[in-house]
């Protein structure tokens, strides 16, 4: 595919490697295309409207709806719904799956879309980026009936298509449906996506680490020595940088494009973790993935972990190879830290 042909040609061209593709999926990666387009102009009007400050509500997570939180929600909602191109939707801004219908009737879509409508939304009053991500699974029960959790609880590894939006410095829409990941930057005159990042892959190696090093003293033992076996890296001359921004998505993005590692591990105030396993760790491990890269909770695959509730989190090791396999040779060395 030539580079800066747009989102739609390329959807339409990858569509082609689909044998007997129905075109749902196409049709259901160009409605996400389009909302997006309507979240981003919000993102970047956000300072200049009321629309800052929280919501007035807090979600199933407890944390404080940020406005722009519950019109991304809204906005991927009211596409996927007004399109009929899915059966089913899981949210973070939703308590339960979400299930839809055409003319009251559960419809024969095959799809279910999961999404985190606005990661790292605490960033937005400060001007820091924030971004969507979602993940796309073929339900696995009858055609026609309503979906039930089982549709949504999932393995990663059953995953049809996962990416995320970044509302950066550029907008891009960055995703995968298995044959590699690559980069759309959004040209907002022309509303118009370009395939700017072609084929994005992971460095095998990388020197940036990415973690709330505030929770320091409530890390499990194996991310402390990670991160002392960093610092002794550093003593002997070696370059390493810490770089974390408070959004997953865009530090996964740096990650991808310049090498390092993020982690979330379990801490006193998140036992389990923070990231949610459904619509955040396992979009982003397929993408990791599909670019070379790597991600586990420090004891197994991301994408192997059998999902047992809609909200569920867990730990977080995402990266390059060789840091993503140095962190979990910590961990490993503590058994009794898997049991989270
Ligand atoms: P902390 C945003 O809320 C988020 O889910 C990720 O995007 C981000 O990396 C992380 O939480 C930040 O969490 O506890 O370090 O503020």
């Amino acid at each position: 595919m030539k580079k800066h042909s747009t989102l739609g040609e390329f959807i339409i061209n990858n569509q082609k490697e689909f044998q007997g593709s129905s075109g749902e999926l196409s049709r259901l990666l160009n409605a996400i295309r389009l909302a997006a387009k309507v979240v981003n102009h919000e993102v970047n009007k956000a300072g200049l409207v009321n629309i800052l400050g929280a919501a007035g509500e807090t979600n199933i997570q407890g944390e404080d709806q940020q406005k722009l939180d519950v019109y991304a929600n809204e906005k991927f909602m009211q596409t996927l719904i007004n399109r009929e191109i899915v059966c089913g939707i899981a949210s973070e801004e939703e308590d339960d799956f979400v299930i839809i219908k055409s003319n009251n009737e559960a419809n024969k879509n095959k799809y279910i879309v999961l999404m985190d409508p606005l990661d790292g939304s605490s960033n937005i009053d400060v001007n820091v980026s924030v971004g969507t991500i979602f993940s796309i699974y073929e339900r696995i029960t009858p055609i026609g009936k309503p979906v039930t959790i089982e549709d949504f609880l999932q393995c990663g590894n059953k995953q049809v298509a996962a990416g995320y939006v970044v509302y950066g410095t550029s907008t891009m829409l960055v995703y995968t449906t298995g044959s590699g990941v690559n980069g759309f930057t959004l040209n907002p005159a022309l509303g118009t996506y370009y395939l700017s990042h072609p084929k994005m892959k992971f460095p095998r190696k990388g020197n940036i680490y990415s973690i709330n090093e505030a929770n320091y003293i409530h890390f499990p033992q194996g991310v402390k020595d990670y991160l002392k076996y960093i610092q002794k890296e550093v003593e002997k001359g070696n370059q390493y940088t810490s770089r974390y921004i408070g959004s997953l998505v865009s530090d996964f993005h740096r990650n991808m494009i310049k090498g390092g590692i993020y982690i979330y591990p379990t801490s006193l105030k998140n036992p389990k973790g923070k990231l949610r396993l459904l619509y955040e760790c396992n979009p982003m491990a397929f993408l990791a993935e599909q670019a070379n890269g790597m991600a586990t909770d420090g004891y197994q695959r991301i994408l192997d972990i059998k999902p047992t509730e809609l909200h569920q989190r867990v730990p977080f090791f995402c990266g390059s190879p060789s840091m993503v396999e140095k962190s979990d040779y910590f961990m490993q060395q503590y058994p009794e830290d898997a049991d989270y």
